[in-house]
């Protein structure tokens, strides 16, 4: 008997089971324990009317590597169930994952209502590049909902938030925001890539679209980049046959979908370690005399701090800090660090440090950078999966 048909229903197993299991059947591929990595750009009709009848949508099978893989839907399933949506589409990047996104779904004229803090290249596309295809975006505070009410207008189609945002770690309610989104009639997307659907699931709270950088956490080391969007069946067969198809062509590789299929196995393990790390190394910093600030969920200074509480699972891997010497000390800090490795990107075994003002967040120019509210002092670390000592060792050792 094949392996899923014998097995519990989905909604019947808990998460780290589903995040090993679903969506594949190793007596379907040879009893295979890992999926196999299906390297093709094409694939063969069995006759013309087959192949005819696959283009029209009357039958069912692969077509072209550009909107579909056997590996890769193995992927899309998964993720799809580990975020309680109906389909998920993969992407080559989270950026890729975005332009399929808005590309496919606004047309010149439109609005967007975003949070005022937003990682680096999805606000350099919102604010330098959308206004060139008609496209606009009101920046609002989005930790206040009365400031979404204030600012939708008729042409608001979409509502767009990360929470917690990338790199100051704001919390957004994401259920007040649904409510409000919902009855302008605007489509809610949560950029989920620093929770994963393990910490926090938005559709459940009530958004319509999540969006992914799976190059972080969901792959989880650092060697690939790939994104994901997970929606309606409806949402996510227009973002594959308009969005990727046609329009971007940010596809996923199989051996990048196979890599993440391989991360997602260890998917809780690292979150609830990142999580547990991170808090104690937050606890830690925010009693140094040399800090300033620190930015992090799990901290009672933390202004959404119960609102984290309620909305996540655990409080994540991120942390940023201000530190009282300002950039300055900030800089001697990043080149002081002997275990924790100066780059950009997150959610890898290895601790990454890096300056957004700098790096990750340089589209915003300093006014900019004033008016969506982080400072050029601050510091952002991912809180990797070594020995809590040795980092705690190496942070507070180099402050
Ligand atoms: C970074 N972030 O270091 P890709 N959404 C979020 C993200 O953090 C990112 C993306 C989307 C970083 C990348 S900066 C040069 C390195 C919340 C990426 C975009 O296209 O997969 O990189 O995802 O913060």
């Amino acid at each position: 008997m094949s392996h899923l048909t014998s097995r519990p229903a989905p909604n019947s197993l808990g998460f780290a089971t589903r995040a090993i299991h679903h969506g594949y059947d190793p007596q379907l591929h040879l009893g295979s324990l890992n999926p196999p990595v299906f390297l093709t750009s094409t694939y063969a009709f069995d006759s013309a009317a087959e192949g005819a009848a696959r283009f029209a949508g009357e039958a069912d099978g692969f077509i072209y590597g550009r909107v579909g893989n056997p590996t890769v839907a193995i992927l899309e399933r998964r993720l799809a169930e580990l975020e309680g949506g109906e389909a998920a589409l993969a992407t080559s990047s989270g950026v890729g994952a975005l332009t399929a996104l808005i590309w496919t779904l606004l047309n010149s004229g439109d609005e967007i209502v975003a949070d005022q803090m937003l990682y680096g290249c999805t606000f350099g596309l919102f604010e330098h590049h959308l206004p060139r295809f008609g496209i606009h975006v009101r920046f609002v505070d989005l930790t206040d909902p009365a400031g979404l009410t204030a600012a939708l207008g008729a042409k608001t189609r979409m509502v767009f938030t990360e929470t917690p945002s990338n790199p100051n770690m704001r919390v957004v309610d994401i259920a007040a925001i649904a409510d409000i989104a919902r009855r302008a009639g605007a489509l809610f997307v949560v950029d989920n890539t620093y929770c994963t659907p393990y910490l926090q699931r938005p559709l459940e709270l009530g958004a319509d679209i999540v969006t992914h950088s799976a190059t972080k956490y969901l792959g989880g080391h650092g060697d690939l980049l790939a994104g994901a969007v997970i929606a309606s069946k409806e949402i996510i067969d227009r973002l594959r046959f308009t969005g990727v198809k046609e329009l971007n062509g940010a596809c996923i590789s199989a051996f990048d979908a196979f890599l993440i299929l391989r991360g997602l196995k260890t998917l809780t393990l690292r979150m609830d370690r990142h999580s547990a790390t991170a808090e104690k190394l937050a606890h830690d910093l925010e009693a140094h005399p040399a800090v300033a600030r620190v930015y992090y969920p799990g901290l009672a200074s933390h202004p959404q701090h119960a609102l984290a509480q309620r909305q996540m699972r655990a409080m994540g891997g991120m942390i940023a800090l201000e530190l009282k010497g300002g950039l300055a000390a900030g800089r001697a800090l990043m080149d002081k660090v002997r275990i924790a490795t100066r780059a950009v990107s997150l959610g890898d075994a290895e601790t990454l440090i890096q300056h957004p003002a700098s790096m990750t967040h340089a589209t915003y120019d300093p006014d900019e950078r004033a008016r969506h509210g982080f400072t050029d002092g601050l510091i952002r670390i991912s809180v990797g999966l070594e020995d809590y000592e040795d980092l705690r060792e190496d942070l507070l050792g180099a402050l």
